[in-house]
Formats: structure tokens, C-alpha cells, sequence
């Protein structure tokens, strides 16, 4: 570890201090700060956050709120409900927006809008027991350790018991196959009787290909059960039908309505956003608007997004086959949407797709032929695109194609399967089945190959042989869901592998044992034998769920490609991502991807370096920094130089385009600086200068590497004046603050506020192995401080006082505030989100404690957010920021690595640990380039061991590091690979113990290395 030359920095602050000093003593803390400085933690609170305890099994109400992904990363987002049903099913590619925040912290149920399910089935002599697998069961429980979520069926009168395992293939460093448009199902039946009984289960799964575009497209869905491979199979399709209704000409069209007139005529209106006739064409601060027929047309931005109202036309007969219509403006199911009102119900509906431009839409209303119905215009959103536009709307016995295409184009075309992974039971034992079952709400069928007109809805099932069950024994069925949905507008990665749902699933059975073993072999390491505390693991891991949603994809091109949050805030925007570690360290290929194809690629300005935020040409401070960062983070999870050396030109010139922005080499950056609190900050603070900072010395260190010692002794040079310069004029005695002119710059600042990332990129230098970048007390004392004045055990009295812009954290819920103001009156103007309380702040300044040995407090800031995230009042996989499954909770992989002291350069072969917590009998999964493994240390006070158990994949080793205890000032080290002896040289100093190994050597999967170090009596 580097020392800090301590000699210079206490003389030029011990002359600051006493500035500062006088005034900061003399200022009191304010009355309004209500953060309490005694946290009220007692001694058993924090011995409790410790102890590894037991695994949390949720019921009864808890199983509403869950929804654990468990589809594929990037694959769309499919959840396991709390009661083991499917819910959510965005996997069609439809841009659902989940954004901005204001109302994604609450209480719900995950819907269902696909009909789908597993019934045991259980004979014994004359009875028949039939049970499906939900919430009607007596007794229901929910373990859910992400990406493995197991839900247990048991009933008094029942003579099995059932357990019910759903996951995805997860295998860190194999992003392919973790990238599977696929669920895994075991579903467990143990006989609890004391007779033998026959057991068997059936599966179902609605036909739910063109989900979004069923009832405005002419087509049909086709159905089948098809034995290949000994496995049965359910296909869902969808094809085209050849032409529809040659018998008939098509009679003359009738135009409804065309918004030529000076008014609606004789439609009703609600509300102010229509206005009292229809728009002439863009209205007031409207992007311009185009596609409309004639001069007149609907159009509710009359006074903005924020006016709702309706339009509802008088009855009319429907007396065609199709209703054609133009669409522009929101696309808000519900709420900026055209509805069809048959019987008073919702028959049809449609929404623009957040383009200005009217496009042709149709609806297929063959069923309804003579029937009364109505055309209901609504706007009920206020927020962005918060309006919709209609034209020309027509009764005809011809589809207008317009936006929808061919079928074989449509984003909801694909296909669906769900496959047994043996050979099923014949059909009439399936009739049997079904008989017991009674109503259903969809129609189950057991044909082996049907079709119907696409507007309906049928599930089809499939059973599997029944099995003898002797008391007590147990047998698994397995099945995989699958689908293939290719038409994203930038293509699935997995369609590059594949063609179809059910190639999908022959690939996961015929490589069933090494996908689930794999997933298995992972889900161990990390949760059962580590010796970290059970509640911490499922936090840690549960936010890497949201590779696995809406919020992001990978594209055929081989782009790893984000929202911020589900369908929120596009572009894997650079600084939210600075906070998420899990990528890199878990699929660092994906990473990479983004590195090459975004940062350096499509967002990068090669004249000046800049890396545009969202591969735009828009500049942020703290994500053109933390671009470098990452860079150096991928450099370090590659297995060599190669991805460093084809990208180092751009990093370089991207860590150039930032010391442009300090613009006199001293290490501040004073100018205006665009960041994550979507505000800019002016003059020098150590949120951006932090980052700046550890940039500079990442850059040292990649340049280092590619032999350009010039630009490295540049980087140091600026990165130690910054550091002084930092403290000179930033500490306030107690925490870095940010020297700005509020006269000059009223709004969006910090100024003496204490802001919880001050020290973000301090944070980020522990993760990289690059040290400190401030003298460690001022580090540690502006730590205690975010703690002190920041972290409220109950966010309610402050929050009462100080309003947030949105909730993320009810009164009476622990959490950390983005900012406060304990010794300067509260900035009501202050920095954006001041009052908010954000999980990848809370895991970012979490981590950050850990490295500094702040582990209580870590825990502590950690346990709030699960107590916030309990299943009681939230979706535990779901942590919200500007949308669901927000990529900032990714930070929480950042926490993970510093509890194992966790250090690696993968292409100089350096691993590390220096466990921060239970050193003495340590445990825990690692990520490195190539494989990982388990990591274990022992300690008593003569002796250390470590073990690095190397389970997937391969290790390259050239040196290790080790923290020791005080009193292990000479010690006797040995090594050990595979049971042999390794040649090696150590150099103990301050703790740290360094071995460098004689050869390189690579640990294979299954193999060993060990480290004995013998305390030395001298
Ligand atoms: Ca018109
Ligand atoms: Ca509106
Ligand atoms: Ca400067």
C-alpha cells in the first residue's frame, strides 16, 4: 500500500485547520438537520447484522409483493410470483416505461397477463388428488436466493408434498448461456403418505405469441405437442392466414370520423386536454406534427402533457371487418390510449409510440360484426408524452397495414414452448386429467396440432407419465419454458444461436447437466458455503436480478446496451452506471462490450475524447470519468492486455479530455460540471474531483502497463496536486465540501452541505487497488461524518421537514440521505434529489465503509434497505430509483468485493483478500478473468490459512496478497497448488502480505491453491 507523504500535507493543514477550524467550531448544528447523531443501534442490533443466521422464508401476505426474475439475462423479464406462478411476462419486446420514480416505491402484486401453470396430479387406489401449484394451497412458502427461487406446497389432507424450484441458467463468466431465453422448473413430489401412489404433473401455457398485436393483426395462432428427442414439447406459433374472406367483396368504407370540422360534433367531451374542437395542426411547444389527413385531427398537448380529459363518440354499429385508424403521441396503456367500448368493456385498445408522427393502426373486430359500440379517446397522464393524437377514423372490410407490417416483422412474433423433459403422457391420459380439473378461465386443449384466429385465447397442456411413489420417496420432473422473440429493433443476442422456443429448449435439456450444474455449483459457492450473514447475500446478490429485466439487453450485434431503470432513461447512461460493480465482476464480457462498442465506440467524439453520457455528445463530468475507471476495471477482469491495448488510445484521450475540463493541470476541476443529479455543479468538490483524481491514477497505472511512462508521470503529477489541493481547500474540518458562489450559481449546488458521495471516487481507487487519493484520516473522518449527519435510523422526522422530490423511503424506514446540511441553513435550492434516499448511494457509501473498516455502519446502511425491501411492502428483487429495477443497486457488488478485501489484475495474475469481516474463519465466492471459485481463510494466533478453491473455469496466478494480523511481524510462508509445492518470495509490511510466485501458474477447475503463514517468534 502506498504511504502518503504525510510530512508535507499536516504542515500545509495544520495552517488550514486553523482557518477553518474557528469558524466550523463556532457552527452549531442546525436546529432543522433532525438527523439524529446516536443512530440508536444497541450492541445486539449490531451483533444481530453479524451472525449468519437463518435463511428468510417468506408467507402468507409476503407473497404478494414478490417478483424474482427468472428468465435469461437480457432476455426480456419474466417473474417468479411468491406463490411460484409466472407474472409480468415483458418478454414480447414492448417498451414499457417505469419511470421517473414517483410512484415505483409501492405495494403491489406483480400482474399475470399470461396464462400458464403446473398441477400435480396424485392416485392412490381410487382417489385422485389434483392440485395447482398457487396461492389456493394451505400452506405456501417462498425461498428465493436470486437466481434460484423454491416455493413449497403442503396441505394436511394431501398426500404429497410438493416443492417447486424456478431459476435461470446463471453462470458467472459465461454470459451465453446465462443469456438463455429460458426458465428451468423442478418440481419435487414426495409421497408423505404411508401407502404407495402414482404422481404426476401437468404443465400448461397459453399461446401467447403476438400478445400486443392480436387484436389488430389477421392471422392465426398455431398450437402443438410434439414428441422429439423422448421429450414432449407444447409449440406455440403464430402465422399469417392466407386471405382472409375471399368470398365476399369488400364492401365501400365508412369514414367515422375525420376532425374536419370546426368541432367534435356530436362526441362527448371531459376534461380541458382536447379543447373544444380538434387541433389545426402542432400546438404551442409541441415537436412538429405529421402523418395526419386533411387540416383537422385530435390532439390533446392543448396546454402541455399536463391537461386529461376524454372523447367519447356516439354509438355507432360495427359494420365491417376492420377498424382502421391513425395514431401518434404516448404510449401509456390506459392512460394516452384509443379504446373500443363494446357492451360498455374495453374490447380494443392502442396507444401511440412516443412519436409525434400518426400511423395507420387497425383493429380486427370481425367478432363484433352488428353490434353497438363506441371509440373512447383518454388522456390521463400529465408526465412526458403525456397526450395522444388520432385521425381518420374508419369502419372497413380492409386492414390498413401502416405501422404494423408483416406478421413475420412484428415485435410480438416469435414462438413459445414449454418442454418436459421426457417423453409425456399420451393425450387421452391428458383428457382424463383436465376432466377433474373443472372450469378454467382459458380453454386447455390436447390436440397435437390446432389453430385459431389470433384474437383468441387457449392454453394447451401437457402431463407426463405418472411415477410409482413409495412412502417418503421423492421424484423431480423437470421442465424448461422457453421462448424466442427475435424482433427487438436492435435483435436479441440469442437469436443469433438460435431459431426458434424450441431449439432453445433442446439446447438447455441436451446440456441439462452442465447448465443446471453450473448454475447449482455457483448458487453454493455464493450462498451455502460462504460466512457472511444470510440476509447480506440475498441483498448483495438480488440486484444482479436486473440483468435479467426490461432494463437491459444485448444486442445481436453483440452490444450490451441499458435503460437506467425498465424502459426509463436510455443510453447505459455512464454516470448511473458508474455505481453498478455486479457486470463487470460477474459477466465482465458484457462490460467490455459497452466499453469498445458505446464509450469508445458509437458515444465517443475521437477530435476531443469526449464520451457522450448516453452515446450522444453530451458531456458529464462524473461518467467521463468514471469511464476510465471502468475502463481500468475491465482491463483488470481481462485474462490480458489485449482489451486494454485496442482501447488505450481512446481511454487516454478520454482521461485528456477531463484534465481539459481542470484546464490548468492543478487537479481541481472548476467549471461546470453536468452529473448524475441530472444538475450541474460549479467550481471544485470532491464528487466529480474524487473520480477525477482516481481516474488520473488509473490512468498512471494503465499507462504503466502500455509502457507510456511520459503520460503517466503526467497523470501522477496533476493527481497529487489535486489531492493537496483537494484537502487545502475543500476540508471543512469534518467533511469535504464544495466551493461555489451561491450568488453567482443559486441553484443545484452543495456548497457546505455534506453529500453522501463526496468520496465516490475514493471508493472506487479501494476497488482498483489504487490506494488512497486523499491522506486516509481525512478519508475515514469525512466517512464518520456521511454517517453522522446522513444517515437517519428513521427518515421520517427529516423528511417531514425536508419534502423529497419523490419517496423512496416512508417514515419510519432507515436510510441515507443524497445530501444534508448539519452546519449551514438547508439549500431549499440545493442540489437535486437532496432529500432522496437512493440504494446505489446507500451501497456505494456502504462499500466504501467497508475498506475503511466502518463494517458496522455498512451493515447497518445495508440493513435498512433490506427492511425497506421486506416482501411485507415491496418486491425484494425490485430496488426502484427512476424506474424498477434501477442498474444504480448494482453498487452492491461493490460491497460484496470490499467485505472479502477483494483485489485482481487479472493480466498481471495479482489476486488478493483481506477479509473485513470474521477474518479468523472466512468464506466467500470470487470472480476472476477466466473462472471462479471459493475463497477461504483461517486465523488463529500462530498461524493463517488460506484456501482458493477454484470451482468453474481457470485461474492464472503470478502473485497474492494477504492481510495478516499485528502480531505476525515475521512470518514462515508456504504454497501449496494442487497438493505441490510452489516456489515463492514474500515481503511482508504493515499487514500486508505480498507473495509473489518463482512461475506463473494456472489453477484448473477442481484444483487447489493453499497458503500456510506461520507466525515467527523473534
Ligand atoms: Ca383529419
Ligand atoms: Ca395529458
Ligand atoms: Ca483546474
Amino acid at each position: 500500500m502506498r504511504k502518503y507523504r504525510m510530512t508535507v500535507i499536516v504542515f500545509v493543514v495544520c495552517g488550514f485547520f486553523m482557518m477553518v477550524h474557528g469558524t466550523a467550531e463556532a457552527e452549531e448544528q442546525q436546529a432543522e438537520h433532525l438527523v439524529p447523531v446516536d443512530k440508536g443501534l444497541s450492541h445486539d442490533a449490531v451483533q444481530r447484522l453479524f451472525e449468519r443466521g437463518r435463511q428468510e422464508v417468506y408467507r402468507g401476505e409476503e407473497l404478494e409483493t414478490i417478483g424474482m426474475p427468472v428468465g435469461g439475462i437480457a432476455t426480456g423479464q419474466l417473474y417468479l410470483r411468491g406463490d411460484g406462478t409466472l407474472g409480468l411476462w415483458q418478454i414480447f419486446n414492448k417498451h414499457v416505461f417505469t419511470g421517473y420514480g414517483r410512484d415505483c416505491y409501492r405495494t403491489y402484486r406483480p400482474s399475470s397477463p399470461v396464462d400458464s401453470g403446473f398441477t400435480v396430479i396424485a392416485k392412490q387406489g381410487d382417489k385422485a388428488f389434483v392440485r395447482t401449484l398457487n396461492e389456493d394451497f394451505e400452506s405456501v412458502d417462498f425461498i428465493g436466493l436470486y437466481p434460484i427461487g423454491i416455493v413449497r406446497y403442503s396441505e394436511d389432507k394431501l398426500p404429497v408434498r410438493v416443492a417447486l424450484t424456478a431459476s435461470s441458467i446463471f453462470i458467472p463468466l459465461n454470459a451465453k448461456d446465462s443469456a438463455l431465453p429460458a426458465t428451468l422448473f423442478h418440481i419435487v413430489v414426495e409421497n408423505v403418505s404411508k401407502t404407495t401412489l402414482q404422481a404426476g404433473v401437468l404443465g400448461w401455457l397459453e399461446n401467447a405469441v403476438c400478445i400486443d398485436s392480436a387484436r389488430a393483426v389477421h392471422a392465426l395462432r398455431r398450437s402443438r405437442i410434439v414428441n422429439e428427442n423422448e421429450r414432449t414439447l407444447i409449440v406455440h406459433t403464430a402465422e399469417k392466414v392466407p386471405v382472409p374472406n375471399v368470398d365476399m367483396k369488400p364492401r365501400p368504407k365508412i369514414v367515422l370520423a375525420d376532425f374536419e370540422g370546426p368541432d367534435y360534433g356530436n362526441w362527448n367531451i371531459t376534461g380541458e386536454a382536447f379543447g373544444k374542437g380538434p387541433a389545426k395542426g402542432t400546438l404551442p411547444n409541441q415537436q412538429k406534427v405529421s402523418g395526419f389527413l386533411g387540416e383537422g385531427f385530435v390532439n390533446s398537448f392543448l396546454g402541455g402533457d399536463k391537461p386529461n380529459g376524454t372523447l367519447t363518440s356516439p354509438p355507432f354499429k360495427i359494420s365491417r371487418k376492420f377498424i382502421n385508424f391513425l395514431i401518434g403521441g404516448g404510449s401509456y396503456a390506459g392512460q394516452t390510449c384509443i379504446n373500443l367500448l363494446v357492451d360498455g368493456k374495453v374490447a380494443r385498445t392502442a396507444t401511440g409510440k412516443n412519436d409525434e408522427k400518426l400511423e395507420w393502426y387497425f383493429w380486427n373486430v370481425q367478432e363484433f360484426e352488428g353490434k353497438t359500440a363506441q371509440i373512447l379517446i383518454l388522456d390521463r397522464f400529465s408526465d412526458g408524452w403525456g397526450h395522444i393524437n388520432v385521425d381518420q377514423i374508419e369502419l372497413s372490410d380492409e386492414p390498413q397495414q401502416g405501422q404494423m407490417g408483416p406478421l413475420e416483422q412484428l415485435a410480438d412474433y416469435g414462438s413459445l414452448a414449454l418442454a418436459f423433459a421426457e417423453e409425456g403422457a399420451p393425450s387421452q391420459n391428458v383428457r382424463q386429467i383436465l376432466s377433474f380439473l373443472g372450469d378454467w378461465v382459458v380453454d386447455l386443449n390436447v390436440e397435437e396440432n390446432v389453430a385459431w384466429p389470433v384474437t383468441e385465447r387457449h392454453s394447451t397442456a401437457l402431463a407426463t407419465r405418472t411415477v410409482d411413489l413409495a412412502p417418503g420417496a421423492k421424484h423431480t420432473f423437470i421442465f424448461v419454458l422457453t421462448w424466442f422473440f427475435p424482433n427487438h429493433p436492435n435483435g436479441h443476442e440469442y437469436a443469433n444461436r438460435f431459431n426458434s422456443a424450441a431449439e432453445v429448449a433442446h439446447y438447455v435439456l441436451d446440456n441439462y447437466e452442465r447448465l443446471a450444474g453450473d448454475t447449482a455449483k455457483w448458487y453454493k459457492s455464493y450462498y451455502e458455503h460462504s460466512t457472511l450473514p444470510r440476509w447480506l447475500l440475498f441483498r448483495l446478490h438480488s440486484t444482479v436480478c436486473n440483468l435479467a429485466t426490461g432494463t437491459c439487453q444485448w444486442w445481436k450485434n453483440g452490444r450490451f446496451w441499458a435503460w437506467e431503470g425498465v424502459g426509463s432513461c436510455p443510453g447505459t447512461c455512464t454516470h448511473v452506471w458508474n455505481y453498478a460493480h455486479a457486470p463487470a465482476r460477474l459477466f465482465p464480457e458484457l462490460e467490455r462490450s459497452v466499453r469498445e462498442m458505446q464509450d469508445f465506440g458509437e458515444g465517443f467524439d475521437s477530435e476531443s475524447g469526449l464520451v457522450g453520457f448516453r452515446s450522444n455528445r453530451a458531456y458529464a463530468a462524473d461518467g467521463q470519468c468514471g469511464t476510465v475507471l471502468k475502463a481500468y476495471r475491465e482491463h483488470q477482469m481481462s485474462a490480458d492486455n489485449a482489451f486494454l491495448k485496442r482501447n488505450w488510445p481512446r481511454i487516454k484521450k478520454a482521461l485528456e479530455y477531463s484534465i481539459a475540463q481542470d484546464g490548468n493541470d492543478d487537479g481541481l476541476i472548476e467549471n461546470s460540471q453536468h452529473n448524475t443529479y441530472d444538475i450541474n455543479f460549479e467550481g471544485p468538490n470532491t464528487f466529480v474531483g474524487s473520480l477525477y483524481l482516481a481516474a488520473l491514477r488509473a490512468g498512471e497505472e494503465m499507462a504503466k502497463d502500455m509502457d507510456d511512462e511520459r503520460f503517466a508521470k503526467r497523470c501522477r503529477k496533476i493527481f497529487e496536486s489535486g489531492s493537496r489541493l483537494s484537502v487545502e481547500r475543500l476540508w471543512d474540518g469534518e467533511y469535504f465540501i464544495q466551493l461555489v458562489d451561491l450568488k453567482k450559481h443559486p441553484k443545484h449546488q452543495y456548497a457546505k452541505g455534506c453529500l453522501s458521495d463526496q468520496l465516490f471516487g475514493q471508493g472506487w481507487a479501494h476497488q482498483l487497488g489504487l490506494g488512497y487519493i486523499y491522506p486516509p484520516e481525512y478519508v475515514k473522518k469525512a466517512l464518520q461524518s456521511v454517517w453522522k449527519y446522513n444517515w437517519a435510523p428513521d427518515t421520517g422526522p427529516y423528511n417531514a421537514e425536508h419534502e423529497p422530490e419523490r419517496w423512496f423511503a416512508e417514515p419510519g424506514e432507515a436510510g441515507l440521505f443524497t445530501c444534508t446540511w448539519p452546519k449551514s441553513p438547508y439549500l431549499t435550492e440545493g442540489v437535486r434529489y437532496r432529500s432522496e434516499v437512493w440504494t446505489g448511494i446507500e451501497y456505494q457509501v456502504a462499500g466504501h465503509m467497508v475498506w475503511e473498516g466502518m463494517v458496522d455502519e455498512a451493515l447497518a446502511i445495508c440493513r435498512g434497505i433490506h427492511a425497506r425491501y421486506h416482501p411485507a411492502k415491496h418486491n425484494p428483487f425490485n430496488e426502484v430509483e427512476c424506474g424498477d429495477h434501477y442498474a444504480r443497486a448494482m453498487a452492491s457488488w461493490g460491497v460484496y468485493t470490499a467485505l472479502a478485501g477483494y483485489e485482481y489484475h487479472g493480466p498481471k495474475g495479482h489476486l488478493g483478500f483481506a477479509p473485513r469481516i470474521t477474518p479468523e474463519n472466512f468464506r466467500a465466492a470470487f470472480t476472476a478473468a477466466e473462472g471462479w471459485g471459493l475463497f477461504l481463510q483461517k486465523r488463529d494466533s500462530k498461524i493463517q490459512r488460506e484456501r482458493i478453491e477454484l470451482r468453474w473455469g481457470q485461474l492464472s496466478v503470478k502473485s497474492l496478497a494477504f492481510a495478516v494480523p499485528d502480531n505476525f511481524r515475521s512470518v514462515k510462508v508456504s504454497v501449496t497448488a494442487a497438493g505441490r509445492p510452489v516456489k515463492n518470495d514474500f515481503t511482508l509490511k504493515d499487514g500486508r502480505l505480498e507473495i509473489t510466485l518463482k512461475k506463473k501458474l494456472v489453477l484448473s477447475e477442481n484444483q487447489m491453491l493453499d497458503v500456510t503463514i506461520q507466525q515467527q517468534d523473534k
